[in-house]
């Protein structure tokens, strides 16, 4: 009952009171987010036919067909972590349907990575081209049978939006492979820089490799900082210090890692103890980098988050990552920017460190997720002066880039960067009230775009809020230790944060 009455509040700020400024009303809770004509205007929804809002028919989620479908699948597989079943050929655009015919508004997006939401109309128009039918099923290993559109096609894609100063690149599968080649090219030049030039390996360099051992496979590191996440492989998940359950029982490296700086929020209204946060954290890093070159580990790299995402959403000021990457230089350590998650224009730029008005380009940005394609982007002196020494079957796929150049046509086409800011300061507006409303339930309301967050009261009541949310319609996800994150599509518009912030409304007004 709630819901629909729910649903018919919304139907009638969105179709008969689009436009106005609402004072009032919405089933006891003030409605203030004011109603303004869009300045991205193409229609209602940038994604025709989508849902009018949210529906949820099922009395739990997971709800019983999703529930059944998990014991199948737990037969063979393990599936703790599956939340529930998806009906793909209905979800459409910001909006999920699930197996149990729940339309749900996801704010989540598959962990962050879904540019243009589901089915894009543009996206599955690409199957129409029989060229791009054999792109998709010809599946090539790239590093050595590349197709004859290859260049063009990243000519046309990844360099397009490639970040000032950095024109090279490498294409991988995912995030963590990204990053773990990105730690490959950053340990292979700094090794090259150690030779002076000299690009023939010795005979014991050649042999000691071989069994794991100095100098072939010198004892270099990488500086992360705490509540970092770089991904789950070997090497990335030794820069991975994010949640215990990642890392317990896997050997790893003993590597440098920073505290990262614990800003508090609003940013405006701390500036002083935010500065002595940077300050403590670099002068950390510089620590560490003294301390681990004395010990035999000299510091090839360091590598860090725009935003630190699965650690929390803790934010570091545009100052904190100029003066980080003169560290790098000062001390000879390459500075690695992950925007697995950052990247792709969630944050109101195609990447998240275009906000830092760094003097030069980081010297790597790998990417993932919202790009469709793994990889990264590197200066020139990155790519290894031998063939063949970052390289995997496949390194990609053409059919992800044949997808990130429609991608990118629609983000220009429909300016769904200026929808990210417009719709961003919708939301940041209405949690900011939300959070003077209820500041026992929400605090520390922050984001750049759409990638915003705040921190529930403590890690339970937070997953309280995430559950009820669900049952009102709203996939939202949560990260670190009590925040919520929102990761809407790139396509999630202002009608669609009024109905996030109506429904957070309810929920916090019932915790
Ligand atoms: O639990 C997990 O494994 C999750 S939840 C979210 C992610 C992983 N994000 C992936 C990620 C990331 O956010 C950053 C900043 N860097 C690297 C990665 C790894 O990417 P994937 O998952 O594609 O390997």
């Amino acid at each position: 009952m709630r819901v629909l009455s729910r649903n018919l509040v919304w139907h009638l700020k969105n179709h008969v009171l689009r436009g106005a400024v609402l004072a009032g009303g919405g089933g006891g809770g003030s409605v203030r987010w004011q109603q303004t004509a869009p300045r991205v205007a193409t229609g209602r929804s940038l994604v025709p036919n989508e849902p009018e809002g949210p529906k949820v028919v099922t009395s739990s989620i997971p709800g019983p067909v999703s529930q059944q479908k998990l014991q199948e699948l737990a037969q063979f597989q393990e599936s703790r972590a599956v939340q529930l079943f998806v009906d793909y050929e209905r979800s459409l655009g910001n909006y999920l349907v699930d197996v149990d015919g729940n339309t749900l508004l996801d704010i989540f997006t598959q962990i962050s990575s879904l540019p243009l939401g589901y089915s894009h109309p543009d996206l599955l128009n690409l199957l129409n081209d029989p060229m791009n039918i054999k792109a998709f099923i010809n599946r090539p290993a790239l590093g050595s049978f590349p197709g004859t559109d290859w260049p063009e096609r990243l000519q046309n894609s990844l360099l397009q939006v490639a970040p000032t100063g950095l024109q090279h690149l490498c294409t991988m599968a995912c995030g963590s492979c990204s990053n773990e080649n990105a730690y490959k090219a950053i340990y292979i030049w700094y090794r090259t820089k150690e030779r002076g030039g000299e690009i023939n390996f010795t005979q014991e360099e050649l042999e000691s490799c071989m069994i794991n051992q100095a100098p072939g496979c010198p004892s270099y590191s990488l500086l992360s900082f705490t509540g970092a996440f770089h991904g789950r492989t070997m090497g990335c998940l030794a820069t991975t210090h994010s949640k215990a359950i990642h890392k317990m029982d896997i050997p790893s490296m003993d590597w440098p890692i920073a505290q990262f700086p614990q800003y508090k929020y609003p940013l405006e209204e701390h500036v002083r103890e935010n500065q002595e946060e940077d300050r403590k954290s670099l002068e950390e890093v510089e620590d560490l980098i003294h301390k681990y070159k004395s010990m035999g580990k000299p510091v090839a790299g360091i590598v860090v988050e725009p935003i630190q995402s699965e650690g929390g959403d803790n934010h570091a000021s545009p100052e904190f990552f100029q003066k980080l990457q003169q560290i790098g230089k000062r001390t000879g350590a390459a500075l690695l920017i992950d925007e697995v998650q950052t990247g792709g224009g969630p944050t109101g730029k195609i990447w998240c460190h275009e906000h830092f008005d760094l003097p030069e380009a980081p010297d790597i940005v790998t990417f993932s997720k919202k790009m469709m394609t793994g990889g990264y982007f590197c200066k020139e002196e990155f790519r290894p002066p031998q063939g063949y020494r970052i390289y995997n079957t496949w390194m990609g796929d053409p059919s992800k880039v044949i997808m990130l150049e429609e991608v990118i046509r629609v983000i220009n086409r429909d300016h769904l960067l200026e929808n990210v800011m417009e719709t961003g300061e919708v939301l940041m507006k209405g949690l900011r009230e939300l959070q003077q409303q209820f500041p026992q339930h929400i605090s520390a309301v922050r984001g750049r775009g759409t990638f915003i967050a705040f921190n529930g009261s403590e890690s339970a009541k937070r997953d309280k809020i995430i559950g009820k949310l669900k049952m009102l319609g709203i996939i939202q996800g949560g990260c670190g230790e009590s925040t919520l994150r929102l990761r809407p599509a790139l396509i999630f518009q202002p009608h669609h944060a009024h109905i996030f912030l109506e429904r957070l409304e309810t929920v916090l007004s019932e915790i």
